[in-house]
């Protein structure tokens, strides 16, 4: 079982050679790809992008959203996995991670944390729970609404398309837009429950969050001695096993992958791109390109990550659209068909959450 890592630094392909055009990459991408192509058949050391060529013939038309819509609207039954990140939150309100300025680790001077990651850490955690408590005080599901993107996650599941959505998120959202539990699969854990770190009596969402409103680092009633940590997973923890169990289920029977609002640095989370089929199309949408491999461990094998070369043997089948989470959901649900299903749906659900917060209040 793997714990939760970040391996931001050796992620940033674009970083390493800040000197080469892009076009010089793509020309030497295309090169290493058939040197390691070469060397793999000598050397017997094929991977499983290599052994079948029929796996790798074009499934898009056109490498763009209209090929992902025309994909999805030829295939009836399309089995869709969706990933996502915190850029499908931040539209609500919730700061992501690493956005410039807006995100979270450029904001953390004020808990005196000796590195911004600390504070998601475990070791941390247990010397020293305030920050966390503090920094959850903020981010608590209070009041924030479901964005459209999760909307139109509740859409695909609705439609019979969704075969599972992957979130990183804790922030409960996936949950609020009505996606069954069933469906969802919580990587990192969530809010929505906690336990006592001693005694491990469970707590509710409510409970842990009367105390973290209050500014009180929330004490086990049971044993009235461990602290009661939200089951979120902190760096140096075990993902859930269902994170486990379901990967290895779900991802081998998917016809598209749809990645939305993350940085891919993440692990084990970042890689689960390379476990659909080889011929499975991949649509990102998201700022910025994320979760291409460095160039080294794609001439090693190693791993594919996601390849936007339409030059390469291993291209064809990801798409990357630019910008934001929200507009881009919006963008696929119009171009198939569903645009004003969606705005209606956001706009009875915002409408309800609203009256119930009111209610409460
Ligand atoms: P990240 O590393 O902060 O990356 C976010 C990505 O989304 C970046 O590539 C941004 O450019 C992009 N992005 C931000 N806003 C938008 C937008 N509106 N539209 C399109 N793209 C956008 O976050 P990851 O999720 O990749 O990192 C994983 C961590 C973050 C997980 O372990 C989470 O638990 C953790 N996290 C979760 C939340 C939450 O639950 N809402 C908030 C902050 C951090």
């Amino acid at each position: 079982m793997s714990e939760r890592d970040d391996t931001e630094k050796e992620e940033k392909p674009n970083e390493e050679t800040p000197n080469i055009s892009s076009e010089q990459e793509e020309v030497e991408d295309c090169d290493m790809e058939k040197i390691r192509k070469y060397l793999a058949q000598k050397l017997r050391l094929l991977d499983s992008s290599d052994c079948d060529e029929q796996s790798h013939q074009k499934v898009l038309r056109e490498l763009s959203v209209d090929g992902i819509v025309n994909y999805i609207k030829e295939n009836e039954n399309c089995k869709i996995i969706t990933m996502a990140g915190a850029g499908i939150s931040t539209s609500a309100g919730i700061p992501d991670f690493r956005s410039p300025s807006s995100g979270l680790y450029h904001n953390l001077a004020k808990y005196n944390l000796p590195h911004p990651q600390a504070i998601f850490e475990l070791d941390y955690f247990m010397e020293n729970p305030e920050p966390f408590f503090m920094l959850a005080k903020e981010l608590l599901p209070e009041g924030f609404k479901p964005t459209p993107s999760h909307y139109f996650i509740r859409l695909l599941w609705r439609k019979g398309l969704l075969l599972r959505h992957y979130t990183q998120n804790i922030d409960t959202l996936e949950r609020m837009a009505g996606l069954p539990p069933d469906i969802l699969v919580e990587a990192h854990g969530t809010f929505h429950t906690g336990r006592c770190l001693k005694c491990r009596a469970p707590y509710t969402l409510p409970w842990m969050k009367e105390k973290i409103i209050e500014g009180v680092i929330p004490k086990c009633e049971e044993c009235n001695e461990g602290v009661v940590k939200p089951d979120v997973v902190l760096f140096g923890e075990m993902l859930p096993e269902r994170f486990h169990y379901l990967t290895d289920r779900d991802f081998a029977q998917a016809d598209l992958l749809i990645i939305m609002g993350s940085s891919l640095v993440v692990q084990p989370f970042a890689s689960l791109v390379d476990r659909v089929r080889p011929n499975c199309p991949r649509l990102l949408i998201n700022k910025e390109k994320v979760g291409m491999q460095d160039r080294l461990s794609r001439f090693l094998g190693l791993r594919q990550g996601l390849i936007f070369d339409t030059r390469s043997s291993h291209g064809g089948r990801d798409v990357a659209w630019l910008g934001d989470c929200d507009t881009g959901c919006q963008l696929l649900a119009d171009k198939l068909g569903w645009g004003d299903e969606l705005k209606d749906l956001v706009k009875k659900e915002h409408e309800r959450l609203d009256a119930e917060n009111t209610k409460k209040n």
